[in-house]
């Protein structure tokens, strides 16, 4: 047994128990806002975010439950802003698609999708006119890839040879629309690989791999500096947003799904746990823990205030 897998291991199940718990909790209207959950994807929330250091700094999307709780841990202030209470994240005026915390280093995500990449170029600029040797990762979809936005910003990125990770999380589908209705070139690493950049790809869901790949990423950025694009496919278990699978919305099929859970990432982690000889008790302990953790912060949101009235326009852009 090694470490390193351990803690992989308590990330991934870190992030699959507190989603799992919100689709427990989603239908009865205590989160009051779209909520995109990314069950499937942890392998590389985990893995990424695991290389990092803590002083490194973090972008994404909508779907961005699994980067925030590899990269703090953190399930009190989490669950309060998807309740919307003050003592949330961003005193519960977030929510789920906008979770942040600056002093994590998550310093932010956006409903808007490809919204943070320029975002996160301008915090990869930063950071190199500051010296301060940060590293900046931003996260997004396949659908990012689609926008103006994400183009501007990768062609400065490498222009100026920033110190930024590029993640693109490949689920193949933006909303119901698969990937080849939609992009007019046959693969999104080739055209990367014309950029001044490093690119990497993998289609593993084992954490370990991820984490190995974002520590060469890393590598490269020191040794020949231009940012580095990694391309990294993943499924989407359950409907776009919301809580429920979708098999029978007629866009992808129920196959598709179950040849990736096969490979689900957490199950997928613990067999090898297993196999490495970590006993079985051991880990059902790190399970009890986090579930015990979650349910507590849980309950603890459920106790805490709503903003006060008068906190209705403060804090926010408004006309
Ligand atoms: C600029 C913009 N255009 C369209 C939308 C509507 N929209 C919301 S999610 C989404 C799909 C994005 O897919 P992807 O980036 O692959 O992320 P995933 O949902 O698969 O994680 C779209 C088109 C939006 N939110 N913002």
């Amino acid at each position: 047994m090694n470490n390193l897998n351990l803690d992989l291991y308590k990330s991934l199940f870190l992030i699959r128990s507190a989603e799992e718990k919100i689709i427990q909790i989603y239908p009865h209207d205590e989160i009051k806002m779209p909520t995109h959950l990314a069950i499937g994807e942890e392998a590389i929330a985990t893995g990424v975010c695991h290389a990092l250091s803590s002083t490194d700094q973090i972008f994404g999307s909508y779907r961005n439950h699994g980067i925030y709780l590899a990269k703090t841990g953190e399930t009190d202030d989490f669950f309060a802003e998807l309740f919307g209470k003050k003592s949330g994240l961003s005193k519960g005026k977030a929510g789920s698609m906008h979770i942040m915390s600056p002093e994590h280093g998550v310093l932010g995500t956006s409903a808007i999708v490809a919204s943070m990449i320029p975002v996160a170029v301008g915090a990869a600029f930063a950071n190199r006119y500051k010296k301060n040797n940060r590293l900046v990762t931003v996260f997004f979809g396949d659908g990012a890839v689609d926008e103006g936005a994400f183009w501007e910003s990768i062609n400065f990125a490498c222009l100026k040879k920033l110190p930024i990770i590029f993640v693109c999380e490949d689920n193949g589908y933006a909303i119901h629309s698969h990937i080849s209705e939609r992009h007019g070139y046959r693969s999104i690493v080739q055209v990367i690989s014309r950029f001044n950049c490093h690119v990497l790809e993998s289609e593993s869901t084992d954490a370990e791999i991820i984490y190995k790949l974002t520590k060469k990423a890393i590598k490269l950025l020191s040794t020949s500096p231009k940012p580095v694009f990694m391309h990294l496919k993943y499924y989407r278990y359950l409907e776009h947003v919301g809580v429920n699978q979708d098999f029978n919305f007629g866009y992808r099929s129920k196959k598709e799904y179950e040849k990736w859970l096969k490979i689900d990432p957490v199950s997928l982690q613990r067999k090898k746990l297993v196999k490495s000889g970590c006993d079985e008790k051991i880990i059902q302990t790190i399970e009890n823990n986090i579930n015990k953790k979650i349910e507590n912060s849980v309950r603890l949101a459920r106790k805490k205030l709503l903003p006060a009235i008068d906190e209705l326009y403060t804090d926010i852009f408004y006309e």
